[in-house]
């Protein structure tokens, strides 16, 4: 119920063409259903800074620090929830879709540390690299609906660039 809620809403605010199932051609209906499935997309898609419309591992690590300095407008060094929530609407498009809060609070103490930010969106990426060339095209972000991987089968998150 909650993933066709996202699938939804995804279509809904993003206008995906694969979503036109409604008023189409005949039998459409019966093909697979693909989507962005969660804001995180957004993100990523903002992260391509040469225009190449795929974001590379540079970009990513890069994308990483932009975000961090702007959703901990503390200066403090951990994300609070309502530098969370604030952040999440800008950049993720509203905290409907996800990635939720606890998605990056692993040890759900109330608080996001920078490593637990950039763990999550390594992860993300990570996720969203099917062919692991290290880099995502648009096309990765969108995935068949009821496919997307649980968090138990994600893959190990790229380590830290040096
Ligand atoms: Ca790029
Ligand atoms: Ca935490
Ligand atoms: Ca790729």
């Amino acid at each position: 119920m909650r993933l066709k809620t996202l699938a939804l809403a995804g279509c809904a605010a993003l206008a995906v063409t694969a979503c036109a199932s409604g008023g189409g051609r005949e039998g459409s209906t019966r093909d697979p259903i693909r989507a962005l499935l969660s804001g995180d997309a957004l993100m990523f898609v903002s992260f391509d800074a040469n225009g190449d419309l795929s974001v590379s591992r540079d970009e990513l690590e890069a994308g990483i620090t932009r975000e961090l300095a702007r959703i901990d407008t503390s200066g403090d060094g951990t994300i609070s929830p309502i530098e969370f929530q604030t952040w999440a609407n800008a950049v993720l498009g509203g905290g409907q879709m996800g990635p939720y809060r606890l998605d990056f609070d692993r040890n759900v103490d109330n608080t996001i540390t920078r490593e637990e930010f950039e763990t999550e969106i390594r992860a993300r990426f990570s996720d969203y690299d099917e062919n692991n060339d290290g880099a995502v095209t648009r096309s990765e972000m969108v995935r068949l609906v009821g496919a997307a991987r649980p968090p138990t089968q994600r893959r190990e998150p790229l380590p830290p660039m040096r």
